[in-house]
């Protein structure tokens, strides 16, 4: 098995090594040397968001069966190479759905309660000097969702618990509104966001998801109605371990000619 992400969890590492012979791609530094020698015997790849198995790596693995990724986005895996070479592909839908729902919920608040802020007001000693200036309600918004798939409901349905009326996709402008992306750094023009953060056109963002990880862009950094955070969407113990016994399962049901848990192809 080749991961070719940097190991995004210690048990999903642990559990691959209990069960087959695993390469960690991003520590080999002769990555070209590696191939070499090893394509043969490369049955199995393990990505993730930040790494999957692009044209090219598929390409020099003429044994590749299975491409089993520990995230629910498959951007990073050519699934059209895949299909073309006949190689399953698996990942981890559902099991993250929650986390990443309430993650949005927790970044609008962050965002239009200003908790962040408010935080460092604390620990900075400013309250005992002044006033903090009044936030904006979150029960009742108006709330759009681009992409009304399994997350986007999940988002829904919180937000219907606040009140909010919810349209899923809208081209009127917006100018006081607030964006959270907790999808994929791409689905969002990352130079028209910062500029409309930068020059007041946009009310404030709260961001789990960049273009190129981990490169934030800093004119982000001095804004106080932005809220950063390291794409920790799914970063729970809880939905971690189910993600990592996801990819196992997959790989083992592969191995043991069973049908694939959670297959895309
Ligand atoms: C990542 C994600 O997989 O599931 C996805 O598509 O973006 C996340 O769950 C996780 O951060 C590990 O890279």
């Amino acid at each position: 098995v080749l991961m070719t992400c940097p190991p995004p969890d210690a048990y999903l590492v642990e559990q691959l090594e209990k069960r087959f012979t695993l390469y960690k791609f991003h520590s080999i530094p002769d990555k070209a040397h590696f191939l070499n020698s090893n394509k043969a015997s490369i049955r199995a790849v393990v990505g993730s968001a930040s790494a999957g198995a692009d044209a090219q790596l598929i390409h020099q693995l003429p044994n590749l069966e299975i491409v089993s990724s520990f995230s629910v986005g498959l951007d990073k895996i050519d699934l059209a190479k895949c299909k073309e070479r006949g190689i399953r592909v698996t990942y981890t839908p559902d099991v993250l759905t929650d986390d990443v729902a309430d993650l949005a919920i927790g970044l609008m608040l962050a965002v239009l309660r200003r908790l962040c802020q408010s935080d460092r007001y604390v620990r900075s000693g400013q309250w005992k000097k002044g006033d903090f200036k009044l936030t904006t309600k979150f029960t009742g918004k108006s709330v759009g969702i681009i992409g009304l798939g399994r997350i986007g409901l999940a988002i829904a349905k919180r937000a219907e618990a606040f009140r909010c009326p919810i349209s899923y996709y809208t081209r009127t402008e917006k100018s006081d509104g607030v964006l959270i992306n907790i999808g994929r750094g791409p689905h969002v023009d990352e130079p028209e966001l910062v500029s409309a953060l930068v020059e007041g056109r946009l009310g404030g963002a709260g961001l789990d998801v960049f273009q190129d990880e981990p490169i934030v862009p800093e004119e982000l950094f001095g804004l106080e109605n932005v809220v950063l955070l390291p794409h920790v969407g799914s970063g729970t113990m809880e939905t971690r371990k189910e993600m990592a016994d996801l990819v196992i399962g997959n790989l083992e049901a592969h191995f043991l000619n069973r049908p694939l848990l959670t297959p895309v192809l």
